[in-house]
């Protein structure tokens, strides 16, 4: 469908000259902005190309090591994690970064006298555990601005999704796909391996309203509320079809895409529920409703949560209007 859209008249538009051409609307723009998300597509394309050798390189299996969430971590979760601290490192206008893979956020600059600096959240590879199958894994990123109400530079990191200036994930599959919002809507572009470019291939990405379709882990589904059980129970007594990935970022690329609701609720394992907030919650709820859908974590809008701590977790509800909403009235008993 996007391909057709490219291929059919479409201006060629690479994510540069998209990002430029958005600069250039913001008259008072210092060009800082433009630059985060141009390292941030630089990680990616770096992270995309090691993905791609996965198989050929030392680089599959784990490290025999946990991160601070207590989860295995794999040899490319610490080259991708090191792409992004490098990336987004050297540029001037980050001020602090934040990993799933790091226990506390990463200071690079205490000066915030000027233009206010960017705070950059991020997951670097997404649903890791599919690596070693040659699954769909991704990249999630969060973009906030540095909170002037803030006590220390790093309290920044904990701002609210309503506060997101942009959103974003990586989806490295079959091809690599970076789905972008700056808070105008949602595009869609995909990497040309040929010329090394993210291409702009649908400028306003639509979620369908309805589409009967939910994605969870419904082997959970006896750890779970009751609510969560009567929904799957009248889903499928609806008809609907069940599609789990196990890697959020292939299941929300998917739900984005056709319609549908993804749901990872909160079960005994896991009471607050796995997602993290910052850097997996928020910046898909902004994505989400940018395009055109809905995002809650309980009955509660995700971008509204209050954060508590950089690696808080919490239950994810998402998708289709339609869809979610359908989910809400069982939540709603
Ligand atoms: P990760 O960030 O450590 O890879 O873990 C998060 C992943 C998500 O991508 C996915 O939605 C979820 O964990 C799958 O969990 P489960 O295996 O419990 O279904
Ligand atoms: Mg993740």
């Amino acid at each position: 469908m996007t391909t057709e859209k490219l291929t059919a008249g479409h201006n060629l538009t690479s994510l540069q000259t998209f990002l430029l051409r958005e600069e250039s609307k913001h008259p008072h723009a210092t060009g800082a902005y433009t630059m985060v998300l141009s390292a941030l597509s630089l990680a990616s394309k770096f992270i995309a190309a090691r993905c791609r050798r996965a198989g050929l390189e030392d680089v599959l299996g784990s490290m025999g090591a946990e991160n601070v969430q207590g989860e295995t971590q794999q040899k490319l979760d610490v080259i991708a994690n090191e792409a992004l601290i490098r990336a987004l490192g050297s540029r001037p206008g980050v001020a602090v970064i934040a990993s799933e893979e790091d226990d506390e956020p990463i200071i690079l600059s205490q000066d915030v006298t000027g233009e206010r600096p960017y705070v950059v959240l991020f997951d670097p590879l997404d649903g890791s555990s599919n690596l070693d199958v040659c699954g769909g894994i991704g990249t999630i990123f969060s973009i906030l601005q540095h909170d002037r109400r803030a006590a220390r530079v790093e309290d920044s990191a904990l701002q609210p999704g309503v506060r997101q200036v942009g959103a974003g994930y990586v989806l490295y599959g079959p091809s690599t796909v970076l789905v972008l919002t700056t808070g105008t809507g949602v595009q869609m572009f995909v990497l040309d391996p040929a010329i090394g470019s993210f291409l702009l291939v649908d400028d306003d990405v639509r979620i369908p309203e309805t589409n009967k379709m939910y994605s969870m882990n419904s082997a959970n589904l006896g750890q779970c509320d009751q609510a969560y059980r009567d929904y799957v129970d009248w889903a499928n007594g609806e008809g609907y079809t069940m599609r789990y990935v196990g890697t959020m970022v292939a299941d929300v690329h998917r739900t984005m895409m056709k319609g549908g609701v993804f749901l990872y609720p909160p079960t005994k394992k896991a009471p607050k529920g796995k997602l993290r907030l910052m850097y997996e919650a928020n910046p898909m709820a902004m994505l989400v409703e940018q395009a055109g859908g809905k995002a809650f974590s309980g009955t509660e809008r995700t971008m509204d949560v209050i954060p508590q701590e950089v690696h808080q977790r919490v239950p994810v509800v998402l998708g289709s209007a339609g869809e979610v909403d359908h989910v809400l009235r069982f939540l709603a008993k």
